[in-house]
């Protein structure tokens, strides 16, 4: 049996020679170390050598063993890395040094605007957080002032999941988590995108972008708050804006506006974008009602806010004077690209 094993030893190290391929060495390991293999045969017939050698004999199978094992790594790994620098050595060749020719693609148009927004905010000191997209009820409805059997939930149906989530409705639904994260004062804009079941039109889709706002601290008021926005649009349409405030009912501010800006394609003197209003709504906006401030653990008694819920996906087709939103959505390069983003 000693003989048979060192014979078993010379074999393996002659079959190894030859072999070519990881699955060839995988072969070979199988053939004497697998359930049927060379040497495990060995191992299991020691019941029937001769007592005084059967330790020996158990040693050097094992021994053997231990090699065989040795010998299978060392050249799976010689073969990996020659089939590896074989593979490198037949790649197709790329410069990445080359200058692209053409430009391919580019950013969307609500992104555009989005990081636009994102620049002109963070040069306040705002902060940009991130909102899901799955929501919470309590996040979107309740924790913004909406309870349960709230008429203004109806105006804002949405797509629901079977755990109870829904997918969120406005930008709105992130105010609470934002507020517990940093306490007042705070400064933040919370870009995402929005769902509700809407009968879709041009100025009506089942999935739009909104970028929210708020400032918090002692003492911000409504003039802080028509500052930021006549700022902020003035940026935006790259001339001074005009804007004005109107009633509007949020349940989660108090008071509620609707803003305005005079039309900065016409100056008021009506044309196609404000459907010869002069005046285009932009942007619901308030005083953060005290109830949504104590939700959010700050003190209404000590601070004040404002926020806003800007209609990104609105702005986008205004700025690249798109008539119908849904081509946003469309994926339609021949509509992107009639866009003419640089
Ligand atoms: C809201 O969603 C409030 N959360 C905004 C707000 C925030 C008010 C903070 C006060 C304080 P509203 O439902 O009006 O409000 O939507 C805000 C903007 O989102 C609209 O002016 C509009 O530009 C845009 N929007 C709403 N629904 C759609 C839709 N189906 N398709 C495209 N844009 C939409």
């Amino acid at each position: 049996m000693e003989e048979k094993l060192s014979l078993l030893k010379e074999e393996v190290e002659k079959e190894m020679k030859n072999v070519q391929t990881t699955a060839d060495v995988e072969n070979i390991r199988v053939e004497y170390l697998g359930k049927k293999g060379k040497v495990i045969e060995i191992l299991k017939k020691l019941k029937s050598v001769e007592a005084s050698k059967r330790k020996e004999v158990g040693q050097q199978a094992n021994k053997l063993r231990e090699e065989i094992e040795v010998l299978v790594e060392q050249k799976k790994q010689e073969l990996k890395e020659k089939e590896y620098e074989a593979r490198i050595k037949n790649a197709k060749k790329i410069d990445i040094t080359i200058p692209v020719e053409d430009k391919i693609g580019s950013l969307h148009p609500i992104t555009i605007v989005q990081k636009e927004l994102e620049d002109i905010f963070t040069g306040m000191g705002f902060t940009v957080e991130d909102g899901n997209e799955v929501e919470t009820e309590y996040n979107n409805f309740e924790a913004v002032n909406v309870p349960k059997y709230h008429p203004a939930r109806d105006m804002q149906d949405t797509f629901w999941l079977e755990n109870g989530e829904l997918l969120k409705t406005q930008t709105s639904a992130a105010q609470n988590k934002i507020m517990l994260k940093y306490g007042a004062p705070l400064k933040a804009i919370f870009p995402g995108r929005c769902f509700r079941n809407e009968a879709l039109d041009a100025s009506h889709e089942n999935t739009f972008f909104q970028m929210e706002g708020m400032m918090i601290d002692k003492n911000v008021s409504i003039s802080n708050l028509i500052y930021f926005m006549k700022t902020l649009l003035s940026e935006v349409f790259k001339k001074e804006v005009e804007v004005r405030l109107r009633p509007g009912y949020f349940p989660f501010v108090e008071p509620g506006f609707e803003l305005d800006i005079k039309c900065p394609y016409c100056d008021g003197k009506g044309c196609k974008v404000c459907k010869n209003g002069s005046w285009i709504e932009l942007c619901p906006c308030g005083m953060i009602h005290p109830n949504v401030l104590r939700m959010g653990g700050i003190d209404p008694e000590e601070y004040s806010g404002f926020a806003f819920g800007l209609g990104l996906s609105r702005l986008a087709m205004m700025k690249y004077n798109i008539d119908d939103l849904r081509a946003l959505n469309s994926c339609d390069l021949r509509i992107l690209k009639q866009m003419k983003i640089k």
